[in-house]
């Protein structure tokens, strides 16, 4: 195995050129052995094996500065830095993360996770290097996908004025996680389609040339091509912003590659090097299905069908059976996603009303403000996006939503903990950036139930509302527990008396736990479903703090700006007395893992919260 001579970074540049296309394989068939099992990004990591072979011959690590964007895609570059046995423990927990991190390796010099980073933090390396005198070579690699995000844009505006090299790889395979779309797409198949049209002019000129006054008509053809540039020379949106184009090159041609490369490294300002790879290629399930291969669960290699199939609902699935429904009763509502039709399940929306649906490209803060756009001009906008995701467009909810009070519903899948994608990607932060927004309306269903009610309720409500609900299955127990949702009001479950449980959204079904426990050693639990974040329901809190020992607040949210946080607030303008515990998670990041375990290590298992009520009662 050429693989076994690979212990450590720089280790492929023994390798024979002649046996690059077996190591390529050998790779490829790693990969899929490892993310049969473990789980992961397979069709990237499919696509950039020779883009990643070609740039770990031609750099020189750790000295030299790679950067991931995303970071999905860095598996080979992984496997090529001495961390083949990190494969085994892939995403687990305390094991190797998907994603580059500094703390893993000293090859990874740039964290990644969410998308469209690369060429901003490239550019920093780039300036950090020049001002301290160095001469490494910094390349960064970003997708197609990736480059539908506006701060790529920003990055190339501030790195099209450098004077000093700077490498872009643009690893097009023509695909996000599902198509890519809008203009910069179009315009990047543009360049494919007039690629394959220069070839087959080459082929012209070359038998021109053989025969007599064919010179002539070559030396016309080629004065009439330069007049027509713009239409047939690849790349001329980079060069007109002072970016160097190179390309495009074929991604799975290593030598091709490197010959680019070399001269990429050679001009003085930045250069972007276009490199065309096929998403899943060599595993045939993820070319067929590169949608399905982008993050996979573990699969059996012979058929690629998941190894244990999904047999109950998730919230997301919940979710888009609500969607469908809501598009049949009211024409006004209108679907969008930055660039994840399928995780956030708005695809069964956008079959049935393709007009009232917009993917806008990894583009969340264009989508909020779109949203309000829309909002502003008579519909009913839903912004289906991960917690963490929306975290970029923190100000155009503030800004464009809320301040004007414009009825956008944000649908916020992944809300909580997310496991194995890891720090980058927990939704942990909603409540307390959303919490700080005035006009803004929070919710969080208990069930599979009340997210389909809330959606109802959000869908004819005239404000800016949103509801967060998390990755997994849909929790289908407290189905009689469905009086009508109002704004601002929690839902009393149990009223026993002596320890109150005040959870949200996930939280109820660990209070259910925690409830039953301490019932059977003899304790009385009451469980208030939070509903709402914000408002918060102050009665419901009084309530609590007049007839309980101690009222225990239950998120799966950090502890600053969360619930607790404001039902603490509330205790203490009452001057309560009554005993208080907030159950959150602790101000850090919480890496990949599996979720329960990680509610277990960061302390919001029921186990752990009923060690502390224990402790709190006894004191
Ligand atoms: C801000 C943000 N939004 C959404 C995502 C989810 N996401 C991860 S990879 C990806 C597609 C990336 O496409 P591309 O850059 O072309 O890379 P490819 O997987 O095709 O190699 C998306 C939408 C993300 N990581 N970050």
């Amino acid at each position: 195995m050429l693989l076994d001579n690979i212990k450590n970074v720089n280790d492929i540049k023994n390798v024979n050129a002649s046996d690059y296309p077996a190591l390529a394989q050998e790779i490829r068939e790693f990969l899929i052995e490892k993310i049969s099992r473990t789980g992961g990004h397979l069709g990237s990591n499919l696509g950039a094996v020779e883009l990643t072979m070609a740039l770990h011959l031609f750099l020189n690590l750790p000295g030299d500065k790679l950067i991931w964007d995303v970071g999905h895609q860095s598996y080979t570059h992984k496997l090529l830095t001495g961390r083949r046995e990190g494969f085994e423990n892939l995403r687990k927990f305390g094991g190797m993360s998907g994603f580059p991190k500094r703390k893993e390796s000293e090859c990874d010099c740039f964290d990644t996770g969410h998308s469209s980073t690369s060429i901003s933090a490239g550019l920093g390396l780039v300036k950090a290097r020049d001002i301290q005198g160095g001469t490494n070579t910094v390349v960064s690699v970003i997708g197609d996908g990736s480059l539908t995000g506006g701060m790529a844009y920003e990055a190339l505006n501030n790195a099209a004025k450098l004077e000093t090299n700077f490498i872009i790889v643009l690893n097009d395979n023509n695909m996000s996680i599902s198509e890519n779309v809008g203009g910069v797409s179009k315009y990047l198949n543009n360049i494919r389609t007039a690629n394959a049209y220069l070839d087959i002019k080459e082929g012209v000129y070359n038998t021109l040339k053989d025969i007599p006054k064919g010179a002539k008509v070559v030396e016309g053809i080629r004065k009439a091509k330069s007049s027509f540039k713009h239409l047939v020379v690849p790349g001329m949106f980079f060069e007109d912003m002072g970016i160097t184009y190179l390309g495009p090159v074929d991604g799975h041609n290593i030598s091709a590659m490197l010959r680019v490369f070399q001269e990429a490294k050679r001009t003085r300002n930045a250069v972007l090097v276009h490199v065309i790879t096929e998403k899943g290629k060599g595993f045939a399930p993820a070319e067929r299905h590169p949608a399905r291969f982008h993050g996979a669960e573990p699969f059996d290699i012979k058929t690629g069908l998941p190894t244990k199939p999904r047999t109950t609902a998730n919230y997301t699935d919940i979710f888009s059976t609500v969607m469908t429904k809501l598009g049949a009763r009211d024409e006004k509502i209108v679907a969008i996603t930055a660039a994840m039709p399928d995780g956030t399940g708005l695809k069964r929306f956008r079959n049935m009303y393709p007009e009232r649906f917009f993917d806008v490209g990894i583009a969340e803060e264009h989508a909020v403000t779109f949203a309000a756009g829309l909002a502003a001009g008579g519909l009913r906008p839903v912004v289906a996006v991960y917690s963490s995701f929306l975290q970029r467009a923190y100000d155009q909810i503030l800004h464009d939503v809320c301040i004007q009070n414009l009825p956008v519903v944000f649908a916020i899948d992944r809300a909580g903990l997310v496991g194995s994608d890891g720090e980058t990607h927990q939704g942990i932060f909603d409540l307390s950036y959303l919490s700080s927004i005035p006009n803004m309306h929070i919710m969080a269903p208990k069930n599979k139930w009340e997210l389909s009610d809330m959606m109802k309720f959000a869908a004819a409500f005239d404000r800016p509302v949103a509801i967060r609900y998390p990755r997994g299955d849909a929790y289908a127990g407290l189905k009689e527990y469905r009086a009508p949702i109002e704004t601002g009001r929690s839902e009393l479950i149990y009223a026993e008396g002596e320890i109150c449980l005040m959870a949200v959204g996930s939280m109820v079904k660990t209070a259910e736990e925690v409830k039953e426990r301490l019932n059977r050693e003899g304790h009385k639990c009451s469980i208030i479903n939070a509903r709402f974040v914000k408002p918060i329901d102050v009665e419901s809190v009084k309530w609590a703090a007049e007839n309980h020992k101690l009222v225990v607040s239950m998120e799966e949210n950090v502890a600053s700006g969360g619930y607790g946080e404001k039902v603490r607030d509330v205790m203490g303008n009452l001057k309560s007395s009554t005993g208080f515990i907030q159950i959150a998670i602790p101000d850090e990041y919480v890496e990949h893992g599996n979720v329960d375990q990680l509610k277990k290590e960061i302390g919001i298992d029921a186990d752990s919260i009923i060690e502390r009520i224990k402790e709190e009662m006894e004191n």
